[in-house]
């Protein structure tokens, strides 16, 4: 057969099965679990499905894990008002519960915690009991999330049915970082949209929302220690207070997703001087930071100790990308002071990375820098920094075999604000091309997925996250040899998943809605 003919054909048949949802219900969980077995019997859910924590090394003492079950009945109840008199099944076929054991007794999530779960589902005994061990509690969240997509409602028999029991499911993340960016500097975004975007990030198992809070263009955040800074709001009422931001931290850990803090220094801070324009080098040239003036350090440093009170992340984020620092050299008080410590534009532009770097260790951060910090002065940056990836030129290979630490998000392949890129690019980008080594491939954490904020707000950051960010999801969930090597093997799944989101609230666009062409001008 010619080559075009069978493309032809394989196309169709892809297609085929996407249009007409035509999948195995076993075959719909995204992200896809690390090994799973499952058989033909369905059983169903009893209306008093219950939780069981007896044998749990864990003191559910903050009620995460009885939030988190609620929070199962809820999504798997309110897409459709179960009919609890129906009378229409297998009574020894109900699905009494699950126990739940969790061997770690604290619920501290750091980077690098267990999120692994074992979750078995027989289909008899008397009562059913489904069983969800995990060593810590967040691994546990993952599997709820991961029941939650087994559970399926019956319009005849109007009750929810886990179809194709017994189950066996072994899972555990392929990357301990995986991440989502959020700007709410370009575009103020609401809290209650914020917490939308933590639900779905937990639903993909996504566990690190960057939280790329201010930047040029707004100052949306409160600092006690310097209250002026939010002068650089776009309103009083685009503002988070320190409890909202805490909130939000508090939000994302119960559902096992980290909070990343940035503060993109020198080179996207100008907000920062509506309330203070000392920070500026003029007011007519007035980024980067000044660097030639000490309150631009002790203003940092009153900002990271502000930070650590809420932001408990091990990680800090300290931007520097995109330095020009033509104003420094342009504004006389600044060129002199280069002058005086005989430093060059770039080398002053490290000066400022290590020191806020220095700044951010001494209240027990460890860095995240974006890339251009690596390229410029790599061998001087803290052992401990992690490199951010966004440039196209694939640095994580130079990056790890340098030793450091890397995150991946090249921006022709992650950033979310391209509208163009397709969920397909989304889900064949692999964090670690090029990198053969398995020591260097440790060295790279994990992806991220970034939602810079021009061209967004409230009224449609969800449905140009969603789907595409859920296909990023999985290829840093699912071990390698598990991903389908061909998008259309997965299409199919992705959108039952699209659908799934859409009937828990989250408005994921079609699978043909964002990353589509844009129209020809
Ligand atoms: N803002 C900040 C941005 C971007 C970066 N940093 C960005 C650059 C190029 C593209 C998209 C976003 N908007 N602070 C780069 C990391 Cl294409």
């Amino acid at each position: 057969m010619e080559k075009k003919t069978r493309n032809l054909i394989f196309g169709l048949f892809w297609m085929l099965l996407a249009s007409s949802n035509l999948c195995i219900d076993g075959l719909n969980i995204w992200p896809m679990p690390s090994s799973l077995k499952y058989g033909a019997k369905t059983l169903y859910l009893s209306k008093d499905f219950g939780l069981d924590t007896v044998g749990s090394k864990y003191v559910d003492a903050s009620s995460t894990l009885k939030d988190a079950f609620q929070r199962l009945l809820d999504i798997v109840e309110t897409a459709h008002a179960i009919d609890t008199n129906s009378t229409y099944y297998n009574p020894s076929l109900l699905l009494k519960g699950m126990r739940v054991v969790i061997s770690s007794p604290n619920d501290e999530l750091q980077f690098g915690v267990d999120e692994s779960y074992k979750l078995s589902i027989p289909s008899s005994g008397n009562p059913i009991y489904a069983t969800l061990e995990a060593p810590t509690l967040y691994g546990a969240l993952h599997g709820l999330q991961t029941f939650s997509q087994l559970c399926h409602f019956n319009f005849t028999t109007r009750i929810i049915e886990v179809r194709q029991a017994p189950w066996n499911i072994i899972d555990q993340p392929r990357f301990s970082y995986r991440g989502l960016l959020i700007d709410t500097s370009r575009h103020y975004q609401p809290l209650p949209i914020i917490k939308n975007v933590i639900d779905a990030m937990a639903y993909t198992k996504l566990n690190v929302l960057h939280w790329h809070i201010v930047d040029t263009q707004s100052f949306p955040l409160e600092i006690p220690s310097y209250p002026k800074l939010w002068n650089g709001a776009y309103s009083p009422s685009e503002r988070y207070t320190m409890a909202d931001a805490a909130e939000i931290v508090n939000y994302a850990k119960r559902q096992g997703i980290n909070v990343l803090a940035e503060l993109d220094v020198p080179g996207h801070a100008l907000s920062w001087g509506i309330g203070y324009p000392s920070l500026w080098p003029s007011s007519d040239c007035p980024e980067p930071l000044d660097v030639s003036n000490e309150f631009t350090f002790k203003l940092i440093d009153g900002v990271l100790s502000d930070f650590s009170k809420v932001f408990n992340f091990k990680f800090v984020h300290l931007g520097g990308d995109e330095v020009d620092t033509s104003c420094w050299v342009m504004t006389p008080h600044v060129r002199k002071w280069l002058t005086k410590h005989g430093l060059n534009e770039t080398e002053a532009y490290q000066y400022f990375v290590l020191r806020a770097q220095q700044i951010a260790i001494s209240h027990g951060y460890e860095i995240i820098n974006w890339e251009e910090t690596f390229n410029n002065f790599g061998n001087k940056l803290s052992r401990k920094t992690v490199v951010h990836n966004w440039l196209g030129g694939g640095v994580a290979q130079q990056v790890v075999a340098a030793g450091l630490r890397c995150i991946v998000s090249n921006q022709d392949k992650w950033y979310l604000d391209h509208l163009d890129i397709t969920w397909q690019q989304f889900y064949m980008n692999e964090p670690l091309t090029n990198i053969t080594n398995l020591q260097q491939q440790k060295l790279v954490i994990g992806g991220e997925v970034c939602m810079w904020g021009e061209t967004v707000d409230g009224s449609d950051i969800e449905q140009t996250i969603w789907p595409r960010a859920a296909a990023a999801a999985e290829r840093m969930w699912t071990p390698y040899d598990k991903l389908a090597k061909d998008p259309r093997q997965v299409t199919g799944r992705l959108s039952h998943f699209r659908c799934l989101l859409n009937q828990r609230g989250v408005a994921a666009a079609p699978l043909t809605g964002r990353g589509r062409a844009a129209p020809e001008e």
